[in-house]
């Protein structure tokens, strides 16, 4: 007899959880995975504002930056950083070749290649307009 309400309080905890996973399913399908450069991928001279221009950029988006390994590298910095092509000393760059960098911060995101002179003579630089989450469009 005690056994039959304990089965129902577990079927109402499933039950909860599934609606939980079904919730936070949408915004996952809205997720978009951007290859940065398209079919040129992250390398010098290529004119990376015009690769962004039109695009939407949300927090949960994904950017791919595709490269030859040791050719370049990715790293995030702030805007007097992107502008003087430098990266702050000792800070971890991504060197995979196939960086995937979540976005996780509303606002302009900056990104250079900081290896020789590709940012500073190649222009080997993004920045990018971050959008909030498509849960949080509606604010
Ligand atoms: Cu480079």
């Amino acid at each position: 007899m005690a056994s039959q309400p304990l089965v129902s309080h577990h079927q109402a905890l499933l039950a909860l959880m599934v609606l939980a996973v079904l919730a936070f399913t949408p915004s996952k399908t809205f997720a978009t995975v951007f290859i940065v450069g398209g079919d040129q991928g992250w390398r010098a001279r290529v004119d990376y504002a015009v690769w962004a221009e039109g695009k939407v950029f949300r927090v949960g988006d994904k950017l791919v930056f595709k490269y030859p390994k040791c050719f370049h590298n990715v790293v995030k910095v702030n805007e007097y950083q992107f502008q003087k092509c430098s990266a702050p000393r000792g800070v971890k760059a991504l060197a995979t070749g196939n960086d995937v960098v979540e976005l996780k911060t509303v606002g302009r995101n900056f990104y250079i290649c900081s290896v020789g002179r590709n940012c500073a003579d190649g222009c080997q630089k993004l920045v990018i307009d971050v959008k909030p989450h498509h849960g949080t469009a509606g604010h």
